[in-house]
């Protein structure tokens, strides 16, 4: 996959379908400007073109492909982003017909993941997912010499792009074995842990703060905070008390978002796992984003799709120092009664959050659950 250039400048372009919430389509929009900016690509203008059906050759209409090469031109922009994805015929059309390259919001999210990646499991994951993203869409090029070859049938052309994407699949098979023994390692490493501490994971939406939690909760800790989205793509636990003679497990992992590439989802499953293997999970979203429904309902069907649907979970409402009384973060309180509202910036709430784990725990957690004298702490 190319890299982009700090120099890139780009259009943002967004196609909106009968049936779909306008609220949902531009806040999706700016949640991808804030993406192409993490990923080093400067915006100078974006296009979004209502339609009752994309179109299955360009997605936009013919009109509108050409307003796009009309503003193409005049700010001489280099690549065209679009918020919906694209098939590769769709990419292979508009890049043909823009002359520029064209790429969707699967590809800036693996790019930003590329970029992210520092530890050797995070770099083989993201190599992995990009990998299987690149085999997914075959260049339109590429299936066109297939059908030389007839549909359906073993011709030349089949045997064309067998050879062409040999090197990429002999390199996914290999990144699988090394992910496997990570894997296996790791896997070791948090049986042996697990056996004393109750593990109770954060998750949740991208910049929701829950590094930052991390840091508030355990002193010492030094996770990363960023405030850009996918500044977390390894997991981080520390050890803290949440009362005299209790201790958990806390981790930290990589954030969800709309949309999140199934390609990543399925190479970053060990990390995801972590959820999956809780004893609780902490779902932590940001309180005083306007749309936070949207966000939660982004986190549960992730939970669902890594299996962690069934897991024990209490809803945290972070940043609740933004703003006054009287914006949404007053409204989100009062709409998630049972959620435990806080601001890791300024401590608010962090005693209540530690009280109502330990309550929840108790409820759900067997090593807690033995009788008294026998239980670790
Ligand atoms: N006002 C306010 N800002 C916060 C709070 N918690 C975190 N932030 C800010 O929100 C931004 C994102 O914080 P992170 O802790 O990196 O968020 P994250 O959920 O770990 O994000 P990813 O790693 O990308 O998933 C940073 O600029 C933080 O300083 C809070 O309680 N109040
Ligand atoms: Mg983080």
């Amino acid at each position: 996959m190319v890299e982009t250039r700090e120099t890139e400048l780009g259009i943002l372009a967004q196609l909106v379908t009968t049936g779909m919430d306008t609220h949902e389509a531009s806040d999706s929009l700016l949640e991808l400007s804030r993406l192409t900016d993490t990923a080093g690509i400067r915006i100078c203008d974006r296009i979004t073109q209502n339609r009752h059906k994309p179109d299955g050759a360009t997605l936009f209409g013919r009109g509108k492909v050409q307003d796009l090469k009309n503003l193409v031109h005049a700010f001489d922009a280099n690549i065209v982003i679009f918020d919906n994805e694209l098939n590769a015929f769709q990419q292979y059309n508009l890049a043909k017909e823009l002359g520029i390259r064209v790429m969707d919001r699967t590809e800036v999210i693996l790019q930003i993941f590329a970029r992210r990646a520092r530890s050797s499991e995070a770099q083989v994951q993201v190599e992995l997912a990009q990998l299987q993203f690149l085999l997914s869409r075959i260049p339109v090029t590429a299936t066109q010499q297939r059908f030389k070859g007839g549909i359906g049938m073993k011709g030349p052309g089949e045997s064309h792009l067998q050879l062409r994407n040999a090197p990429m699949r002999r390199r996914v098979a290999e990144l699988k074995k090394r992910l496997g023994a990570i894997h296996r390692r790791n896997k070791v490493a948090s049986v042996n842990s697990r056996r004393k501490w109750p593990v109770v994971s954060m998750v949740g939406y991208t910049n929701a703060g829950k590094s930052t939690l991390l840091n508030a909760l355990a002193p010492r800790s030094d996770a990363y905070v960023d405030d850009r989205l996918f500044a977390t793509l390894d997991t981080k636990t520390r050890l803290i008390w949440l009362k005299p003679n209790r201790r958990v497990l806390l981790t930290d992992t990589v954030g969800f978002i709309r949309h999140l590439p199934h390609a990543l989802i399925a190479s970053f499953k060990s990390t995801l796992d972590i959820a999956v293997q809780a004893d609780l999970l902490l779902v932590v979203v940001d309180a005083s984003y306007p749309h936070v429904q949207d966000h939660l309902k982004v986190c549960y069907e992730t939970l669902a799709e890594i299996g962690a649907q069934d897991v024990p979970s209490l809803l945290v409402l972070n940043k609740c120092d933004k703003g006054s009384s009287d914006t949404s973060v007053l409204h989100v309180t009062e709409r998630y009664p049972s959620a435990v509202p806080v601001s890791a910036h300024t401590g608010y709430g962090l005693d209540l959050l530690k009280q109502n784990i330990v309550e929840e725990l108790q409820k759900c957690c067997m090593l807690w659950q033995l009788p008294s004298g026998t239980s670790r702490i």
